[in-house]
């Protein structure tokens, strides 16, 4: 209904713009497009397909993300590179496959930097076209040049600056992971003499009470059986890792999307002469779920809920702080997920129990951490208010084409080496084309590859199903071939009905293994 009236109002004829698969072809672009506009890519955690009302599911409700969807495209297959945070942020900042590395799975709070020196990043791309860059929210890439040597209590030697990021107001790890500061241009937020930081992902603090021995002072939130997050306790919360001091520094877990958005916004206000680039991962909606009293009990179902909410309260700061400094027309917003949805991810906060019919994987098989589609096909959104049209695009694109995407918008020569596993898929981003990617990689452990219509997952014998999330992980040791087409769930695994698109999408993913 809504995509007629768009339709309507854009006066086109026919409904091949928004339901048009890969094989349309290119559209002119019948507006000037900017030349250095500003890109803000919000990249929330973990929040599936399904989560964000403009992807259709009626049972929950995110205004600000829909209304930026109206206004530019909508893409129904696009993919985070991996389904976990790093391996998925690493890729999409370098343009270089997570996989091509062993060392880029899910990081410590006290992890080495896993993007290295020699690697070309983004960031560095727009400082090249003259852009102001900033990375603000969930970092999780690592900090310091060496594992458990950072100095938390003075300066962290190699971090987000040394790779292009000349403001940074960072969470290490994730939040459920110490050390349970903020990190503004590599030193302790707020620093608390009186309170030094120490962190320890091997060994306890004599005399620092931890979750799994005094549950009584779990007073926020509990973990789940089984899962760990049961070590330092912070703020009524038990961890992963240990962690002693702090004091005044140390965040509270229901004010961190408050602070976090009041940074971007700070940033962007800031950047109102200049061309900038922002990397604003948010902390919604990574266990442990804790948003601000003001969204509790507004979704209906739970913290988790609530935290999609928050998400899209923080959404809607940036859209403001944009049209605040008069760049609206100026600045392309990117929404989109670092992988794909999970309910108890390790604290008891009820996301299974009052789900009710809410999808967050919406038709997906699978969700975080797995092969299934579910795992990397990601919510996308991408506008340019007064340049974007509103349509639902299905080409098949991953934040890999981000990099060089955004390299020949600003009109950056690459150097030598860089962004390797990166194509320039502008035309496709900005809603222009609908041609999309030949083919997408995802990245679970095991491979895939999908063309759009057809997905082969390589055996592996990897767990089937992950007990304590309850997902599936599409590891099989046969391989599998689905039809997306006519079976979006990936119920039917045709590897010996089509032996030939078997042995076509097995080539294509050797190949991509022996590149470099
Ligand atoms: C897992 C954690 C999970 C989450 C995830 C990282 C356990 C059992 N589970 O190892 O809670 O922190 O790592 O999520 O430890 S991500 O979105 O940042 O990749
Ligand atoms: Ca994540």
């Amino acid at each position: 209904m809504l995509q007629k009236t768009y339709l309507k109002l854009l006066g086109l004829s026919s409904l091949s713009l928004l339901t048009a698969g890969c094989t349309e072809k290119s559209k002119e672009i019948n507006s000037e497009l900017p030349k250095k506009p500003n890109v803000i890519i919000i990249l929330a955690d973990d929040i599936g397909y399904g989560d964000l009302s403009c992807n259709g599911e009626p049972t929950i409700n995110t205004p600000n993300v829909d209304n930026l969807a109206s206004q530019g495209v909508r893409f129904t297959d696009a993919h985070a590179v991996a389904a976990t945070s790093t391996p998925s942020r690493y890729s999409m900042l370098t343009g270089n496959y997570n996989w091509r590395r062993t060392d880029t799975h899910i990081a410590a709070g006290d992890a080495k930097m896993i993007i290295e020196p020699h690697e070309y990043t983004m960031a560095q791309m727009f400082q090249q076209a003259g852009y102001t860059t900033a990375a603000i929210g969930k970092w999780h890439l690592g900090l310091g040049k060496e594992k458990g040597q950072q100095d938390w209590n003075g300066k962290i030697d190699y971090g987000p600056r040394e790779i292009g990021f000349d403001y940074s107001y960072i969470m290490a790890a994730t939040g459920d992971r110490v050390p349970c500061v903020y990190i503004e241009n590599q030193r302790v937020a707020n620093y608390d003499p009186e309170h030094p930081i120490e962190v320890s992902y091997t060994t306890p603090f004599p005399g620092e009470p931890l979750g799994k021995d005094h549950p009584e002072l779990l007073t926020v939130q509990k973990p789940s059986p089984n899962h760990g997050h049961d070590q330092a306790i912070v703020n009524g919360v038990s961890r992963i890792g240990y962690m002693k001091g702090g004091g005044k520094a140390l965040w509270l877990d229901e004010n961190i999307a408050d602070s976090i958005t009041a940074h971007a916004v700070s940033f962007i206000k800031e950047s109102k002469d200049k061309p900038f680039f922002l990397y604003f991962g948010t902390n919604d909606i990574h266990v442990p779920r804790v948003p601000h009293p003001r969204f509790k009990g507004k979704s209906g179902m739970g913290p988790r809920g609530d935290a999609i909410l928050e998400f899209d309260w923080s959404v809607g700061q940036v859209v403001q702080a944009v049209k605040d400094i008069g760049a609206e027309e100026n600045t392309i917003i990117i929404i989109t997920s670092d992988n794909g949805p999970v309910l108890d991810d390790g604290y008891i906060d009820q996301a299974v129990e009052l789900l009710g019919d809410h999808r967050p994987w919406a038709d997906f098989r699978g969700g975080k951490y797995s092969s299934f589609e579910a795992g990397t096909r990601i919510p996308l959104i991408i506008a340019l208010p007064g340049y974007t049209k509103p349509i639902v695009s299905d080409a098949p694109v991953s934040q890999i084409d981000f990099f060089a995407s955004f390299a020949k918008l600003t009109g950056v020569n690459l150097p030598e080496g860089a962004a390797k596993d990166s194509k320039n898929q502008i035309e496709v981003l900005l809603g222009n084309s609908t041609l999309g990617r030949d083919y997408v990689i995802e990245s679970a452990g095991t491979l895939s590859v999908s063309d759009g219509e057809w997905k082969y997952i390589e055996p592996s014998n990897g767990s089937r199903y992950n007990r304590l999330t309850d997902i599936e992980l599409g590891n099989d040791t046969l391989p599998q071939l689905y039809n997306l087409k006519d079976d979006i769930g990936e119920k039917n695994n045709l590897y010996l009905d089509n032996p030939e698109k078997l042995e076509e999408l097995k080539n294509i993913l050797e190949a991509e293994k022996n590149k470099f």
